[in-house]
């Protein structure tokens, strides 16, 4: 039973100021905003962003705007259910599409927000992650996870562009948000995606076990895009063709913050996802797909993202009947599990 509660104005004027002037507040006028009945409020808007509209107003940034005066050349996709200015996506993901043309260099780093970039257009670009080159090309995911070195280079000839996924509204909210620089690092010898491409065969640790916590930084898109086709050919019932970017060590989501998961659609399905606590962003890698979010209809072609708010369900369409569609998708999964929040809701 939820009763009214007593509110603000309820209160002589001269009270509330007395608290007010030894740094108190009355709970009652603001606990059902805090806590509201059966379902959290969600600032998290249904936003759909379109990559033929941002496309050319990142191109614009490349001219406007050299690489040593950006560091980072990046465009951010900001919700305005949160106010353009706090760059999120929703309570916990920041994304941007970032820009680097050739022969730029984004200098190193590290951080505590973890990051992810999920490639979208362009070759010959690398990220280097303590010490290992991580080349770019379409549809690879790139890890650069809490306090590890990081810098981009780009020996093409075209320009290349990715979409960052981080932690970074979180960081910034526990106030744990902060940078250091570095000097530019030293390559040496390493493919941690080779290493572990297959899943089943990891390096053997007889002597020493590995000191890396994260000994997979570049999942290739070709083995995520071979996995999901063969999940689709071996069963052919099978609803959620969906792999997850793991830990190969551990098995456990990538990175701590956020879950990373890539998703086939078949020709012409359509797929509902439960309602879960989560809060969702869904980029196509290939093929046009239909996103119904909270009562709105995304029509995404190649390379748009949309994200959803938490507690609500999604359905995907499949708009090719010959064609399988792609997707990647990010979520809040590992934060809510840690939380001991996660909730499925059906
Ligand atoms: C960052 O380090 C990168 O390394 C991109 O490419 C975007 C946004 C906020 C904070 C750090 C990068 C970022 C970022």
């Amino acid at each position: 039973m939820t009763h009214e509660l007593g509110r603000l104005e309820d209160l002589p004027k001269e009270y509330v100021q007395e608290l007010r002037d030894l740094n108190l507040v009355p709970l009652w006028p603001s606990l059902r905003s805090v806590l509201p009945p059966q379902v959290p409020t969600r600032h998290t808007k249904a936003t759909l962003w379109q990559y033929q509209t941002l496309r050319p107003l990142l191109m614009k940034a490349g001219e406007l705007t050299p690489i040593e005066k950006a560091e980072r050349r990046v465009l951010v996709l900001a919700n305005p259910g949160h106010g353009l200015e706090k760059m999120q996506a929703s309570a916990a993901i920041y994304l941007g599409m970032q820009l680097l043309l050739p022969g730029e260099w984004a200098p190193s780093h590290r951080h505590t927000p973890n990051a992810v970039r999920m490639i979208v257009e362009g070759e010959g670009a690398y990220t280097t992650v303590n010490g290992e080159k991580c080349p770019m090309s379409r549809g690879d995911l790139i890890l650069t996870p809490t306090g590890l070195w990081h810098e981009h280079g780009h020996d093409g000839t075209d320009p290349v562009i990715w979409l960052d996924v981080l932690d970074l509204p979180l960081m910034y909210y526990i106030e744990a948000s902060y940078h250091i620089n570095g000097d530019r690092q030293v390559i040496r010898p390493g493919q941690s995606d080779q290493q572990y491409a297959r899943a089943g065969i990891v390096p053997s640790q007889v002597f020493e076990r590995s000191k890396k916590t994260y000994p997979m930084l570049r999942y290739a898109w070709k083995d995520a895009k071979l996995a999901l086709q063969s999940m689709g050919f071996d069963d052919a019932s099978l609803e959620m063709i969906q792999v997850n970017y793991v830990n190969p060590e551990t098995g456990t989501d990538a990175e701590n913050i956020l879950g990373y998961y890539a998703l086939m659609l078949r020709p012409g399905q359509t797929l509902r996802l439960p309602a879960r606590s989560p809060a969702q962003v869904f980029h196509v890698i290939e093929g046009s797909v239909q996103a119904q979010v909270v009562g709105q209809t995304f029509e995404m072609q190649e390379a748009d993202t949309c994200c959803s708010p938490g507690y609500e369900s999604v359905t995907l369409k499949n708009l090719h009947d010959h064609q399988p569609a792609f997707l990647f998708i990010a979520d809040e999964s590992p934060l809510h599990r840690k939380l001991g929040i996660y909730e499925n809701r059906g």
